[in-house]
């Protein structure tokens, strides 16, 4: 990668900071300020929510400045702009993640002891914001993240979900959905910016009927999307990017008309509609619901974001053919592909160039990446839609539709098959399909790991690939350091440093040096130490906030991520009823103990999810209430996973599961996330963990299981039946389940597991792979009998897991794709 961040801004405190005035104590302190005067309060009610919120004020403070430069900065010298178009941000907590990034620290570790304020409990005053789902919303951050690291100029825009992710709680074992009033008290780190507001036109009404929102054809109406800025903190707080999250209003917060008229509910009612638009995170990870409410989501999103970079781009610029020059547009997955269409409109209509110009620079604009492929998240939009609310943009997309149909006609003349599996708009249904649209409007086309990139390619729109080759390329994922090393895991960060210095934090490629030190009883003995750490500190937290005791001394093994059936949650589920029926069979056997730990969310409609999350949780209450097997084996289910729960596991896990049937998980991060904190994996060869493996050495990878090659050719003629008959302990675990052992008085969840597992083809292929995941298991328990080896093959994963840095990912799209250079702010 071309773009790395300059070394030197590691580790000190900035000195462009003066940072003094919060930790003085005098009057004077912004502290202090802020504490008295923001909630007028007396000293006696003041909480700790109200010290969390003073401190987080007072930091703010501190950054604005340097955010304001940043800005400023950016405008003067004009550089090309990146604008990260995407529906989710999972952005989690800020104040820690400001606070180390700022080089803050050790001062602020010093203010909490000063002012005898407990941080573990201020910082958890902050809730996560939950606005996103999973994996692409959490990249989404890590990207931001990066960018103002390697101080590239680069904005996210995404919308401001007053309802994030739902919380989860588990009663009876299943899944209840909670809504996420996260901003229900005043966030400290946004900035409303009422003057930047931009309109959006839509070419029908909307009413809210029995709690859906309703379309009225043929009155058009308009909303506003108000911009609200959260920092984007670059580690070393040189540059400070902004994440813009838009929020739907009504122009007319009155209509005075009606007002006067005496209608004043009927007045305020089109306000509702409005605010609508962006209350609620659509909480479908992986698959397109197709609701109305969405699609005018995605629009606004889009709209609002369009706007706001043409509007950048036209004050220092005068010729829109420079706008390729000057903005790169990153679609993060399909959802804000209306982009098309719509820069397609404002350089047709309100520039007034014509067709061949505006197409050009649409397509050098924008880039597409996909983040899966399962044909269930592909999105398709009904026409009618297009009809009722955006109708020009619908005429744009056919003209699109007709000219990609007369390309195709002209390369392969008469292959009338291939027009169709091109084409936009779905013969027959009469769906519009986005991703052929975004691949059709754009200049790239990104893949999440090399083999997802490869299906991509040659699978899934193998058509369109055959068409434009060139658009299509890979950016394997990452993540960053900071957050989910130097941040999570600091006992383990700090171990490193000691070791090879600090460069590691901005250029984690750094992390080689340690392979050396695998074969060092002194560093591995450090490692240990660390690892040690964590699991008690994670032990400690978990009795803290859920009352849940875990012993530090069994094997900590982990599966965190959404629920779905291709991320086969049930198969760790049947590996574990496994190795608990082997001991029930025989009590001495010689097994270290171990500790499971699920947590995820399921989709509230996606009933094999919840019924996943039913089964691990009966899982978890029969193994705990058997004394045979207690101290050797525990199973827990962590309710409402999130990024600061994955922040105290990750670094606390001896054992990162992967175990995605091959083939459908596009790329994964938690596996990239576990092997920077030394967890060895246990894992299938699919998305990224292939290249995990073969950085790491496949000998220091717990490796089982089909390949994707081999599961696309078996399909025909697979069945999980065979595997009931022919395996001993298939059939065992599969009969302990089938005779109610976990679900006592719930024969509707023992048939459904029937049903998923064995009637019903057993669609991701859990019993193939079943012997192959025990085979692996046992190399890992052996292994976890020697220390010292263990805790080498841990060092040697951490010194591989530099390539899954964001830094990379984010360098080879600034390389590659966006073509963007960095734009560093000056210290003073
Ligand atoms: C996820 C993929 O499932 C995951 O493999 C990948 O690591 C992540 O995107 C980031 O690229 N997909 C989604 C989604 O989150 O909603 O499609």
């Amino acid at each position: 990668p071309t773009h790395r961040p300059e070394p030197d801004v590691a580790n000190s405190i900035p000195p462009q900071y003066d940072c003094g005035c919060l930790f003085s104590g005098s009057d004077n302190a912004l502290y202090e300020r802020h504490l008295l005067f923001d909630n007028v309060l007396a000293s006696s009610e003041i909480g700790n929510r109200e010290r969390y919120e003073a401190v987080a004020h007072s930091v703010r403070d501190i950054l604005s400045q340097r955010w304001e430069k940043t800005e400023e900065i950016y405008d003067r010298e004009n550089p090309k702009l990146i604008g990260y178009l995407s529906m989710e941000f999972l952005i989690g907590r800020s104040l820690s993640n400001n606070i180390v990034n700022l080089g803050l620290d050790r001062l602020a570790r010093r203010f909490f002891h000063e002012h005898q304020l407990d941080e573990l409990a201020l910082l958890s005053e902050e809730p996560d914001a939950g606005l996103g789902n999973g994996g692409l919303g959490r990249l989404a951050a890590c990207f931001l993240e990066s960018m103002a690291t390697m101080q590239l100029p680069g904005m996210g825009y995404g919308l401001r979900y007053e309802y994030g992710m739902f919380k989860q709680s588990i009663v009876d074992g299943w899944q209840r959905e909670q809504p996420d009033n996260w901003l229900r008290r005043p966030d400290p780190w946004e900035v409303a910016r009422p003057h930047l507001a931009v309109p959006v036109e839509l070419g029908c009404s909307f009413e809210v009927r029995e709690g859906s929102l309703r379309a009225i054809a043929g009155v058009p109406s308009s909303l506003l999307g108000i911009p609200y800025d959260r920092p984007v903190v670059g580690y070393g707080g040189k540059n400070i990017n902004t994440l813009r999250l838009w929020a739907s209003a009504t122009p007319h917060v009155f209509d005075f008309q009606e007002f006067s008229a005496g209608d004043f509910v009927g007045a305020l009612a089109e306000r509702l509609t409005a605010e609508t638009v962006t209350r609620v995170l659509y909480p479908d990870d992986s698959t397109s619901m197709g609701q109305g409410l969405r699609f005018v989501q995605e629009y606004f999103l889009v709209a609002c974001s369009l706007a706001d970079l043409v509007r950048r781009f036209q004050k220092n610029n005068s010729s829109w053919d420079d706008l390729p020059e000057k903005v790169a547009i990153q679609l993060n997955d399909t959802h804000p592909s209306l982009a098309v269409a719509e820069l397609m409109r404002i350089l047709l209509d309100v520039a007034k160039l014509d067709w061949e110009r505006s197409w050009d620079i649409t397509k050098r604009t924008l880039a597409y990446t996909n983040h899966t492929l399962l044909p269930e998240a592909l999105e398709k939009w009904p026409l009618r839609w297009f009809e009722l609310m955006l109708p020009r943009h619908l005429q744009i997309i056919l003209e699109i539709d007709r000219r990609l149909g007369e390309e195709v006609q002209t390369r392969w003349p008469g292959d009338n098959g291939r027009i169709e599996r091109i084409a936009i708009v779905e013969q027959g249904s009469h769906l519009v399909r986005m991703a052929h649209l975004a691949i059709a409007g754009s200049h790239s086309t990104n893949g999440v790991a090399e083999i997802h990139s490869n299906l991509l390619r040659n699978v899934t729109v193998s058509d369109l690939a055959e068409l434009y080759p060139d658009r299509f390329n890979n950016k394997t994922n990452g993540v960053t350091p900071r957050r989910w090393l130097l941040l999570s895991n600091p006992g383990l960060a700090e171990c490193i440093s000691e070791a090879i210095g600090d460069r590691w934090k901005t250029d984690a490629t750094d992390l080689k040096h340690l392979k050396s030190l695998a074969d060092d009883s002194g560093f591995t003995s450090a490692v240990q130490t660390a690892k040690r750490r964590a699991k008690v500190r994670f032990a400690d937290w978990l009795k803290a906030q859920a009352g849940i005791q875990v012993d530090p001394d069994t094997i900590f093994d982990s599966q965190v991520k959404r629920i779905h059936e291709y991320k086969r949650q049930f198969l760790n589920g049947l590996r574990i009823v496994a190795l608990y029926h082997r001991l029930r069979q025989n009590p001495d056997l010689d097994t270290p103990p171990r500790t499971f730990f699920f947590a995820g969310k399921a989709a509230p409609a996606y009933h094999a999810a919840k019924l996943i999350i039913k089964f691990l949780n009966n899982l978890a209450a029969t193994i705990d209430g058997d004394p045979l097997v207690r101290g050797r084996l525990r199973v827990v289910f962590l309710p409402d996973y999130c990024v600061s729960l994955a922040e105290q596991l990750i670094p606390a896990s001896d054992v990162s599961n992967q175990i995605s049937t091959a083939g459908y998980e596009a790329s994964g991060t938690s596996n990239m996330k576990f092997m920077m904190n030394g967890a060895l994996t246990i894992g299938t060869r699919d998305g990224a963990t292939i290249e995990m493996a073969e950085a790491a050495g496949e000998e220091n990878f717990f490796l089982f299981g089909l390949t994707a090659d081999q599961v696309a050719k078996s399909r025909g003629w697979y069945s999980p039946g065979w595997h009931y008959e022919h395996e001993a302990e298939i059939r065992a675990v599969l009969d302990m389940i089938f005779s109610g052992e976990f679900s006592r008085n719930e024969p509707a969840v023992t048939d459904a597991m029937r049903n998923i597992l064995l009637l019903g083809g057993d669609t991701y292929m859990h019993l193939a792979d079943f012997t192959s995941y025990m085979e692996a298991d046992s190399r890992l328990q052996s292994l976890y009998r020697e220390p010292e080896a263990w805790h080498r093959k841990a060092i040697l994963n951490i010194a591989a897991s530099g390539r899954f840095s964001s830094d990379r990912t984010i360098g080879e799209y600034a390389r590659d794709i966006w073509e963007v250079r960095p734009c560093p702010v000056p210290s003073n």
